[in-house]
């Protein structure tokens, strides 16, 4: 029983932990857990929830004559229940999370007499930090707005929360909600292009229910407008689906979709109305073999965009060059190892120099002498000519979310 976890707020050690921590074993007092009423956060003085109970829907500051004395735990809401050791929901000392658990089934202690105010929370990041990550990115005059939603040439972020909330990183650490809702419903993301045809970059996003494409056209302020039917079905036959700006040079941004039942690469590429248009074939096969992807824009200085993407069988990373006429050149071997990052993100040119940029976001294979785990942001800033230095792990703050675009 994974009852109460602690949330990792040391630098090292992200992930959650939880071996030393489970609860009273025993089987515990039916009546008296049962006591705990639908809705609520119990807490009892005893390790088998008997004797006078706590009951609460409300975040506490301070736990007053029951501080320091849980030892036995129920939490029948549906949110997360934040434990800290500090008062006023402080992170320097531990804190725990309680999973959601309405149906009371499962119950447990933190194993310490040391908890003195709790918080409710819908995502469990939000126990020990913000709902979002920390990105911070400088302005860049020289590259050509790419990664760019308010259009202020410095690189921002969307990344989706584990509730299926949609937030927008302007690049000063700061976060805006700009989806409250529902974004879990889509099994597929996409940005980085103007394909509505007014300035602004856009966002493409694929339905997981009914395999339908949607365009929310960016407002040039970070926020979505209102969709779109740009593919009325169909499209889950894709396994991925990557931005790509404009690989075949007509100005406008072109998507590239790998076919799960035949591993090809396809372009579909985008039309003066923001729709797609006939597909083009770009690869024959063995495009599965690859399991991230990031479009970039260009690396090499050629002025065409490029794509990156991950080898699964031996965790190499290659660049695959546009070139003239739509297609991609030779592809270059750009390092090894990358299989111990869940995502590679697409970034635009986040540290101002003119060329455009990579980061990736750890696995919990990852460790590094920073950081160890999943989580971590490393950013690889782009030479210009193909090749990225080397990694500089930036926070570890990129953590229990749903995705990064
Ligand atoms: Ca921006
Ligand atoms: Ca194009
Ligand atoms: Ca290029
Ligand atoms: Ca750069």
């Amino acid at each position: 029983m994974s009852l109460l976890k602690r949330l990792a707020t040391a630098a090292t050690a992200l992930g959650l932990t939880s071996a030393a921590l489970l609860g009273a074993g025993a089987a515990p007092a039916q009546a008296a857990i049962s006591d705990c009423p639908s809705g609520y956060f119990c807490a009892w003085k005893t390790d088998n929830g008997t004797g006078t109970m706590y009951k609460t829907q409300a975040n506490a500051s301070t736990l007053g004559t029951w501080d320091n004395t849980f030892r036995s735990v129920v939490n029948r809401t549906n949110k997360f229940v934040c434990l800290y050791d500090d008062p006023n929901h402080g992170t320097d000392g531990d804190v725990y999370s309680v999973y959601p658990d309405p149906s009371g089934s499962e119950w447990g202690g933190p194993g310490s007499n040391s908890v003195s105010s709790l918080k409710f929370v819908v995502a469990e990041r939000e126990c020990a930090m913000d709902p979002y990550p920390v990105w911070h990115a400088a302005e860049a005059p020289k590259a050509a707005g790419f990664g760019d939603l308010d259009a202020n040439r410095t690189a921002d972020v969307l990344v989706r929360d584990k509730v299926g909330r949609l937030w927008f990183l302007p690049g000063n650490g700061s976060g805006k909600l700009v989806g409250s809702g529902g974004w879990n419903a889509f099994n597929a993301l996409v940005r980085h292009g103007d394909f509505s045809r007014d300035g602004k970059e856009d966002v493409i996003a694929r339905e997981a229910s009914t395999g339908k494409l949607w365009l929310y056209p960016g407002a040039g302020t970070g926020s979505l407008g209102a969709r779109k039917l740009i593919g009325t079905g169909g499209w889950n036959v894709m396994s991925r689906l990557v931005g790509v700006g404009d690989l075949n040079g007509d100005t406008r941004s072109d998507l590239v979709a790998v076919e799960k039942s035949s591993g090809k690469l396809w372009l579909y590429p985008g039309t003066t109305t923001g729709t797609l248009g006939a597909r083009v074939l770009l690869g024959n096969g063995g495009w599965n073999g690859m399991n991230a992807f990031a479009g970039t824009g260009d690396l090499n200085g050629d002025s065409r965009p490029d794509l990156v993407a991950r080898e699964a069988s031996t965790g190499k990373l290659w660049t695959y060059p546009g070139k003239a006429g739509g297609t991609f050149g030779t592809r270059v071997l750009l390092g090894s190892g990358w299989n111990v990052m869940d995502q590679l993100l697409a970034v635009g040119d986040y540290d101002g120099d003119g060329h455009h940029d990579l980061a990736a976001i750890t696995n919990s294979s990852y460790s590094s002498n920073v950081f160890r785990g999943d989580g971590a942001l490393i950013l690889y800033s782009g030479t210009g000519t193909g090749k990225f230095q080397a990694g500089f792990p930036e926070t570890d703050s990129w953590w229990q979310l749903n995705g990064a675009f």
